[in-house]
């Protein structure tokens, strides 16, 4: 491509058009192993093919992403900018590919070389740069912008090590670094032009009137830029992602020569740490000053890099709204408020109150947990070293929002109990704040905010997550995605409500078989890789029951377990019973200090030791639990699944996005009424869905109720059974006590409520199994709800952001 090319011709052509003929592939990919990688094809490894088949792939994408940037420089457009501390993205190669419609003439032309395109991809390592939810949302959302023709950019952190990697050892998890930038990144652009100061500490000097902040040391933030290219290949929007660097003249020689080493060296510290590791908590917010410092870096390079954007093309800073949108996940970014304030006030000139009505005309904030610990809120004490300048900002946002609510006996304060509550804060200077499914935002807005709610009616959104059906049907499901598109022909990749086509087809029983066979091949698919990588072999024959996602109370992996334990009972009672077969599978981390969901872990792990290696049972019932859950297993495990566990304690689980993947995937759910099962079982219909336990309501109700774990346990032999095994160490015979800890909750405070929820969880499972039975019922449900989740694409999450928050059009 010469320089001279002008990419807005690229406009008119679509990316199946544009695709190349094999023999133009080959000799792409060919350049790129002997100039970019260095090697022949007889001496190449496997890293080799797949370094030059990535950079191959990768210049088709640099096409729609020059000429989106070039269009939305043209044409003025507005930008939406998703600060994010994650973004779970997984592997790049096969979704790029897909996405620009070059699967299909990479498959050929590697299949040419005597390589198979899975055994090349498979090397890739997952670009791991979140913990769950929230972090694959900005994934999805990303490539749905761009699939959308969303001008925007994400920001976020590039971490040298992203999401620790789990491995059991006797059944517990041992956590051990991840290596994603071992080896080269080829998605990666450095992009050293782009460096912004970011500082931290010092103290404020009043001049005439103006506070001014004389940081105690600046880090620089280095961008590094990946395209995401949307599916179709007509547009591509830019993952930019900061690197915390030490550089020279941030060295401060003035302490070095005071004689304070520690102080002139204090920013080559900070700026090894800041892009370091991702913190692995997932609800617990730990107060980690290194933690806030990464907010802040992350935070300040963005913002700093947007106004510069802007003013290179504009002057008034005060129409900035216009041009700009910035969506906060979750409060992780929150101090983008007090930040945009500080540089327009301090660098800028705005005065204060217009700076925080732009500000807030700007700002966007999506809450994705209710959950009190994982609720982040800062001490004064930690803002004021950290950050003294915005914690000014933040006391003078809080006298004013306690103006606001007038005599309001004890006014709602951003700060309480010398600690600064980042939610109120991001609340305040949002003019939208959203929640992400919609019984969720309904808890949003009388739970956690009710007073804000009162104050700024119609401020309160809901948008119900999404997730792309790309990556997760097009690219990790290929045998079902033939099937759809042999059926009802091919676009539904970008306009998923065409699925409703499918719903006549469940009453066909050539398409049950259809359906029915890609199942089996996802199933040997995936079983074909246990095997392979942890020398578990499955029984294809049997109902694949998955729970996959973090380890957390709320998520009730226990009540799974403990019915785990009930059924093998029940098997081992009555073994010649007409037993469905069932595998259950887990998947998931825990926290590595969240020491109760590590003890389930390894009581899960403790059960599947004795289950699978019991003859009476193993050929009935068994547990797996592969290691090391993330983006690229999930991919193979959700197509092969038949029953999706979302079983969470109602009220608790803000959305999930797992429920989705699965459904979408042709397995049915077994769940309670909670987050975005509630949406789910309203498309698919409440017959296609296997719904047990206590509402949002009756939760609240069943824990004012004293001693409401015993009277469950004592209303349920079943459930007592159970937890007799665990206690004479049935499945510790080496620690009878491990789970002492664990039956002492059960039997006293239950907070997650699984013994008040065992019966009729029990009840379901039965109806499971009996519906399991029948093949053709099963199929006919498992078609209508794939037919039914065209609802649940990202791309409709997004066009609702569009619309309902950032006022934003598409360019396509
Ligand atoms: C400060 C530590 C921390 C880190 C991450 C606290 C909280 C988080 C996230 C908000 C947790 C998370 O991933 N939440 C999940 O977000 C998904 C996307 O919206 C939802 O589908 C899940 O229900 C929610 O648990």
């Amino acid at each position: 491509m010469s320089q001279s090319f002008d990419a807005r011709q690229l406009r008119e052509t679509t990316a199946a058009e544009s695709a190349p003929t094999p023999a133009q592939f080959r000799q792409a990919m060919l350049r790129h192993l002997q100039y970019t990688v260095g090697k022949s094809p007889q001496q190449a490894s496997l890293f080799d093919w797949r370094m030059a088949l990535s950079h191959t792939v990768r210049d088709y994408a640099v096409d729609p992403w020059f000429s989106a940037t070039r269009r939305t420089w043209d044409e003025d457009r507005k930008r939406v900018y998703y600060l994010s501390m994650e973004f779970l993205i997984g592997r790049l190669l096969e979704d790029q590919a897909i996405n620009l419609g070059l699967r299909d003439v990479m498959v050929q032309v590697l299949a040419e070389f005597g390589l198979s395109f899975d055994e090349v991809a498979e090397g890739e390592p997952d670009a791991a740069l979140g913990n769950g939810g929230l972090g694959r949302l900005a994934a999805c959302y990303l490539e749905s912008m761009a699939t959308m023709g969303c001008p925007a950019y994400g920001y976020g952190l590039r971490y040298e090590h992203g999401l620790f990697r789990q491995h059991f050892e006797n059944g517990r998890q041992i956590e051990t670094p991840e290596n994603w930038l071992a080896t080269d990144n080829p998605w990666d652009f450095t992009r050293p032009e782009a460096a912004y100061p970011v500082g931290f500490g010092g103290e404020l000097h009043d001049h005439d009137g103006a506070s001014i902040w004389s940081p105690r040391s600046k880090v620089l933030a280095s961008a590094h830029d990946t395209p995401v290219v949307g599916y179709g290949g007509q547009w591509a929007n830019t993952l930019r992602l900061w690197a915390a660097m030490p550089s020279a003249d941030l060295f401060n020689l003035d302490r070095f020569n005071a004689g304070d080493f520690a102080a002139a060296s204090e920013p080559e510290a900070l700026a090894r740490s800041l892009s370091r590791v991702l913190y692995p908590n997932d609800t617990t917010e730990g107060g980690k000053e290194l933690r806030l410092s990464q907010e802040y870096f992350l935070t300040s390079a963005s913002v700093q890099d947007i106004l510069r954007r802007y003013l290179a093309a504009h002057d008034d800073l005060l129409k900035l709204p216009e041009f700009v949108a910035i969506q906060m996940n979750d409060t992780h970014p929150a101090i983008a408020g007090p930040e945009l304030i500080r540089l327009l006030v301090d660098e800028h000139a705005v005065d204060f109150d217009t700076a925080v009505e732009t500000a807030t005309s700007v700002l966007g904030y999506t809450n994705h947990t209710l959950l009190p610990e994982a609720l982040e809120r800062w001490s004064v004490g930690l803002m004021r070293k950290v950050l003294p300048r915005h914690l000014q900002i933040i006391e003078t946002l809080d006298t004013q929002f306690i103006a606001l609510q007038g005599q309001a006996p004890n006014p709602v304060r951003l700060i309480s109990n010398d600690q600064v509550s980042m939610g109120d804060l991001a609340f305040t200077t949002s003019h939208k704040v959203n929640g992400v499914s919609a019984l969720h935002t309904e808890l949003v807005s009388q739970e956690l905010f009710p007073v804000h709610n009162e104050l700024h009616p119609g401020r309160i959104v809901n948008i119900t997550n999404g997730v792309t059906p790309r990556r997760w049907l097009k690219l990790a499901n290929p045998s079902l995605a033939a099937l759809i598109t042999d059926t009802i022909g091919a676009g539904w990749e970008s306009d998923l409500e065409r699925l409703r086509e499918l719903e006549p087809y469940a009453e066909d029983p050539a398409f049950r078989d259809a359906f029915g066979r890609s199942k089996r091949q996802a199933k040997e698919h995936f079983t074909g890789w246990l095997a392979a990588e942890h020398g578990i072999e499955l029984p294809a024959e049997a109902l694949y029951d998955a729970q996959v996602k973090r380890l957390h109370e709320y998520k009730r992996q226990l009540l799974n377990i403990l019915w785990t334990i009930a059924h093998w009972q029940r098997i081992k009672r009555d073994p010649q019973a007409n037993w469905v077969p069932r595998v259950k599978i887990f998947g998931g981390k825990a926290a590595p200090s969240y020491h109760m969901a590590k003890l389930i872990i390894q009581l899960i792990n403790d059960v599947a030791e004795v289950v699978n290696n019991d003859p009476e049972t193993r050929h009935l019932l068994r547990v797996v639990y592969p290691p090391n859950y993330g983006v690229s297993m999930a991919e193979k495990l959700i197509p092969a699944a038949d029953l999706s566990e979302q079983i969470s304690t109602a009220g608790m689980e803000a959305s999930g996005t797992g429920n989705m993947k699965f459904a979408l995937n042709g397995a049915l759910t077994i769940g309670t009424l909670d987050g975005a099962n509630v949406e789910i079982r309203e498309h698919v219909g409440a017959e296609n869905f296997f719904l047990f336990g206590l509402t949002t309501e009756q939760v609240g109700e069943r824990r004012a109720q004293q001693g409401h774990s015993r009277a469950a346990l004592e209303a349920s032999q079943t459930l007592r059974d159970v937890l007799q095994a665990i206690a004479e160490g049935t499945f510790s015979p080496e620690d009878h006590h491990r789970y002492d800890g664990l039956l002492e909750t059960m039997w006293n405070s239950d907070w997650f409520l699984v013994a008040s929820d065992f019966e009729d969880y029990d009840r379901a499972q039965g109806e499971v199994a009996d519906c399991y039975s029948d093949p053709e019922k099963w199929q006919r449900m498992a078609i209508l709800n794939i037919a039914r989740m065209g609802y649940f694409s990202s791309d409709r999450s997004i066009r609702e952001y569009m619309s309902q928050i950032w006022d934003v059009e598409s360019a396509l």
